[in-house]
């Protein structure tokens, strides 16, 4: 069966961050240092979904999804991220899960969404191997209470961009500028992933996925200089988190004056490439890149032109997603395991939705190319089901196929909604 769905992340959308015991987590602390979000936004009751979810959960049901990817916030689960399980942080997700397997919506948990417990960042965060360790403890507790009832279990949504945006350029939580010397955190958040598919396995997890965001790379010209800066840039962002994954390999980075990653121990990469039951891809759009313009890179950005945008500016390139998955297949061929789609979506204003109807239908078509090119494609998720706190945009890009006025937290339905209830129906 065909998993349709939409994704959704515990910050951005269950707010009450004070309730039932929960921790402190990275993104509470960043979304309330000034500077740090649009406007001074924060997740602190979002869509206030940790007490909406039955309304939630009926508009999946309404809309004939059977599928849904949530992710569970680690300090509701151990307010300090290791050691004391918080039962009432459980009993949250176990309602929710309850809810959704009596509607007939297969659950897909992602355990790590980027709001990692404070008191972990305080030692190190991904930059301490340790972390790699609690994480895989903490993703045991959650498989014991959950995997009777949970199939489809993810420990990460895209490790690429907690590593850059949080802690080499510092745009998200936990806001550290350490530019290269981030990836460790790149590592150590593969190494818990390889821990916890141990973990998940042994406390009765059947599938278990990862979830990497890919992009196709274009090189700005056929020059030498340009053609190398593709390359670069395909190690940092593509094949830094699946090379290990599916080739027991890191890529090379000598190109970015690395020559040697020395916080890899001996016998991480075999924790790390345990076979999967499926890859998560997340797509949103292409990047072109060329020469490098300074020396602190050996790429450059140099921007998509001649697609249209959405309200976030991001190039719309439908095929850009058939390309992607084509590569995948070609890069790692029989060791890429069954592909799931577990984002994709765009930022538009309104409820008259017509460029997100536009937008999901040349993806799903795009998916449909691939299948037909024997990629082996079994889910498509939509980004998001509401409208939600987009990290450091605040409330401002609206993703989701349920409005949401956030003064009255009244939910909507889009046309996208309708448009893509039919689509299921169909
Ligand atoms: C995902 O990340 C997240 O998993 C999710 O939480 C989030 O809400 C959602 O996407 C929407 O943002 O500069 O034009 O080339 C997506 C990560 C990083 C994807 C930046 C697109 C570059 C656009 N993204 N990226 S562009």
């Amino acid at each position: 069966m065909f998993l349709w769905g939409t994704a959704t992340a515990s910050y951005q959308i269950e707010g009450a961050v004070s309730e039932d015991g929960r921790g402190v987590s990275v993104w509470d602390t960043f979304s309330h240092e000034p500077g740090r979000v649009r406007d001074g936004h924060t997740g602190d009751v979002a869509c206030d979904h940790y007490h909406r979810w039955p309304e939630d959960v009926a508009l999946m049901a309404d809309a004939g999804l059977n599928a849904y990817r949530f992710s569970v916030a680690w300090p509701r689960i151990q307010p300090t991220g290791r050691g004391a399980v918080n039962q009432a942080g459980l009993d949250f997700y176990d309602r929710l899960v309850d809810g959704l397997c009596a509607k007939g919506i297969t659950p897909a948990l992602t355990l790590f969404h980027w709001d990692l417990p404070q008191a972990l960042e305080d030692e190190g965060g991904w930059l301490n191997r340790d972390t790699s360790q609690y994480f895989a403890d903490y993703a045991a507790i959650v498989a014991e209470r959950l995997a009777d009832r949970v199939p489809m279990w993810i420990t990460l949504n895209e490790p690429f961009v907690h590593m850059t945006f949080g802690y080499a350029l510092g745009v998200h939580a936990p806001g550290r500028t350490l530019f290269l010397d981030a990836l460790p955190a790149a590592h150590h958040q593969l190494l818990g992933h390889g821990l916890a598919v141990s973990a998940l396995r042994a406390n009765g997890a059947d599938q278990v996925l990862i979830t990497n965001n890919c992009t196709p790379v274009w090189p700005a010209s056929d020059a030498p200089e340009d053609l190398a800066a593709a390359e670069a840039y395909d190690a940092l962002h593509n094949r830094l988190f699946n090379d290990p994954l599916f080739a027991a390999s890191y890529p090379d980075f000598s190109a970015f004056g690395v020559e040697e990653l020395d916080f890899i121990h001996d016998g991480d990469l075999e924790t790390i490439g345990q076979p999967l039951d499926g890859l998560g891809i997340n797509y949103y759009n292409p990047t072109r890149v060329a020469a490098p313009s300074t020396d602190a890179l050996p790429f450059d950005d140099a921007g998509i032109t001649g697609y249209p945008t959405t309200a976030f500016g991001w190039p719309v390139v439908p095929d850009g997603l058939r390309e992607l998955l084509v590569s995948l297949k070609a890069r790692y061929g029989a060791a890429l395991p069954p592909v799931y789609i577990t984002e994709n979506g765009c930022s538009y204003e309104g409820i008259d939705d017509q460029e997100r109807i536009d937008y999901l239908d040349g993806h799903i078509a795009a998916v449909r190319q691939a299948q037909a090119e024997g990629v082996d494609v079994r889910g498509y998720f939509v980004w998001s089901l509401l409208d939600n706190f987009e990290w450091a945009e605040g409330y401002h890009q609206r993703f989701g196929l349920v409005h949401v006025d956030f003064a009255t937290q009244k939910r909507t339905p889009k046309a996208s909604y309708h448009w893509l209830k039919r689509l299921i129906a169909g």
